[in-house]
């Protein structure tokens, strides 16, 4: 179940209880900034900490002062509620 396509309304519906995630080309998106690369690369690390518990995977650009972070779930080839649980938890962060 957790694993099952959201529609186009469902996707909107859940955006609408996250803060700046974007839908993109299929994936949710979010450009987080930091004041250095030491702390962009430390909250990269905590993201990857999180994915390997959820056994769910984001993909990342990173460098001096940023982080964006793509979500989708793959197996399912379109956005699911793991992708919104993902991207609550990264939040938190
Ligand atoms: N991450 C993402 N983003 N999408 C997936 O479909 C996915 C994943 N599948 N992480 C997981 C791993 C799956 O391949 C393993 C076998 O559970």
């Amino acid at each position: 179940m957790e694993r099952v396509k959201l529609s186009a309304e469902e996707i909107l519906a859940n955006l609408a209880e996250l803060n700046y995630w974007k839908f993109i080309d299929g994936k949710l998106l979010k450009r987080f900034a930091f004041p250095n690369f030491a702390e962009s690369l430390s909250f990269i690390n905590k993201i990857g900490e999180i994915a390997e518990a959820q056994d769910h995977h984001p993909d990342i650009n990173f460098g001096w002062g940023y982080a964006e972070i793509f979500i989708t779930t793959h197996d399912a080839g379109g956005i699911t509620t793991k992708d919104f649980e993902l991207a609550k938890k990264i939040d938190a962060v």
